[in-house]
């Protein structure tokens, strides 16, 4: 699959638009009034759960920019839920959030990489 370019207008048709919807099954582990956490179909780690807002966003930027505080604030909060209610503070857990082409973003829908569950490394670059 192609990386994407960050910016731009959102696109409706994007895969996890589609999840969002409902139009494709996602094994959900998180929802709430903001946000939207499901595992990632092609694993990177143990545990390896993709977190979204549910608002249109493509990217970090676009996010931080045009979502209103308590939506920031609200999706920030979701993705520490994610990791609490997995359990992942005893043994740690990295999140990770590709924007663009150089980070090798694949869906233009802001989404927060959480992995856990086996040492991982050094800081990936
Ligand atoms: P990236 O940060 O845009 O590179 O990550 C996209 C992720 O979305 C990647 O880990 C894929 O395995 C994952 N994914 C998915 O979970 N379900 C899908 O239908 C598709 C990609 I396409």
């Amino acid at each position: 699959m192609e990386a994407v370019d960050a910016r731009g207008p959102y696109d409706d048709e994007n895969i996890f638009a589609k999840i969002l919807r409902g139009e494709i099954p996602s094994t959900k582990v998180y929802e709430d009034e903001w946000s939207y956490a499901f595992e990632d179909i092609n694993p990177q780690a143990p545990t390896h759960v993709l977190v979204i807002p549910k608002g249109k966003y493509r990217s970090w930027v676009d996010f931080t920019e045009s979502a209103s505080a308590e939506e920031i604030a609200g999706f920030i909060r979701a993705v520490g839920a994610v990791a609490r209610e997995l359990g992942l503070e005893d043994d740690g857990y990295r999140l990770l959030v590709n924007a663009g082409k150089n980070a090798h973003q694949m869906v233009p829908h802001l989404h927060v990489h959480v992995f856990a569950g086996r040492p991982l490394g050094p800081m990936l670059a």
